[in-house]
């Protein structure tokens, strides 16, 4: 879920709301000027692709370098039976995988003095205490509900099924001020310009690539337009839900460690290619992940497979230390993590 795109989020973004988040379900301030996003993406360093590392960007932004991924909320709200679906596929080929409900701790779990000493002294970057803050305190958070997660960022593929079923058009490509943030090959750096849109962002993408210069808005649209289509409730994650995902149970500051070169191996981040191309990168990983721009979702599926089979092994373990306790716990706790182990 690091790297290729940061995704939109549902929730508002607050400074400050972290103190006062509920424990059950959090969605967010109830209004604001910025959207969440997370993640990081294709141009980031690792140090801003943390698990709990958080963007805000306007809900009228679009930039070539941020998607979205959507949540699905099954129609049962109970727990999921034991042989409930753990993937599928819906009318427009997207997959969802079931995330069984369950608790974690939000936020970084590092101080912030440590973390931006660290990423500042290894990568050469200018965290500052500021940039970090509201990746604080560190809370409970539990998911009550099961629900479904695209296990893909939402491709151009898909994205255009929408647009040609609605004639929609994106804001990207309308209003007063039409264009996004996309990729200058000239400048070598992202620029403002009216010929950007999802249809072209700069740089070479398939229909199997994440949708990229989209605004917040027009991913609801697209939430929308599927829902009325499948009868469904198709809508952004909540950042608690998306950070409950892509901690899968790790408490690192990666779901597959801490250390940061690990990414190279499981997502697509500024690294070692991406310097290749623009040596006066420095913030760069060491080693590469083989994609200089966004990867189309389908290349990534041997990396989401080491994912999964990584985060298995650490619910195994986790499973193994809490045994005790779930046990104690009305064998709730126990259910949970099985369920978590089975389904991821
Ligand atoms: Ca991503
Ligand atoms: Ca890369």
């Amino acid at each position: 879920m690091y790297g290729s795109v940061w995704e939109w989020c549902q929730d508002w973004w607050k400074d400050g709301y972290y103190k006062e988040s509920p424990v059950d379900d959090p969605t967010g301030a109830a209004t604001g000027s910025y959207r969440v996003d997370r993640g990081g993406s294709w141009h980031i360093p690792a140090g801003y692709c943390r698990s709990a590392s958080r963007g805000k960007i306007r809900p009228e932004g679009r930039n070539g370098n941020l998607g979205f991924r959507l949540a699905l909320i099954p129609a049962e709200a109970a727990e999921p039976k034991p042989d409930t679906t753990k993937q599928i596929t819906n009318s427009i080929g997207m997959k969802l995988s079931l995330v069984p409900s369950g608790e974690f701790q939000m936020g970084s779990a590092e101080s912030v003095e440590d973390t931006a000493e660290f990423f500042n002294k290894t990568y050469g970057l200018n965290l500052k205490a500021d940039h970090l803050k509201d990746e604080y305190p560190q809370h409970r958070v539990r998911i009550t509900k099961p629900f479904y997660l695209g296990t893909y960022d939402v491709t151009r593929g898909q994205f255009r099924q929408f647009v040609a079923d609605t004639s929609y058009k994106t804001e990207a490509e309308k209003g007063r001020e039409p264009g996004a943030y996309g990729w200058d090959p000239d400048k070598k750096e992202f620029g403002f310009n009216a010929k950007y849109s999802w249809r072209y962002a700069g740089f070479e993408q398939t229909d199997e690539h994440p949708v990229v210069c989209v605004s917040w808005n027009d991913a609801v649209a697209f939430c929308h337009w599927l829902s009325k289509k499948e009868s469904k409730a198709y809508r952004l994650p909540t950042e608690a839900e998306w950070e409950y995902a892509c901690r899968a149970g790790t408490t690192t500051r990666y779901w597959s460690g801490d250390d940061p070169e690990t990414l190279a191996k499981v997502d697509n981040v500024a690294d070692a290619a991406a310097e290749a191309q623009f040596p006066d990168w420095k913030h760069t990983l060491k080693t590469s992940d083989g994609y200089v721009f966004t990867a189309p979702v389908g290349e990534v599926q041997a990396q989401c497979l080491r994912a999964v089979r990584h985060a298995r092994k650490c619910l195994v373990a986790k499973l193994t230390y809490g045994c005790k306790l779930a046990l104690q716990d009305k064998g709730r706790l126990l259910l949970r993590f099985l369920n978590v182990a089975r389904n991821i």
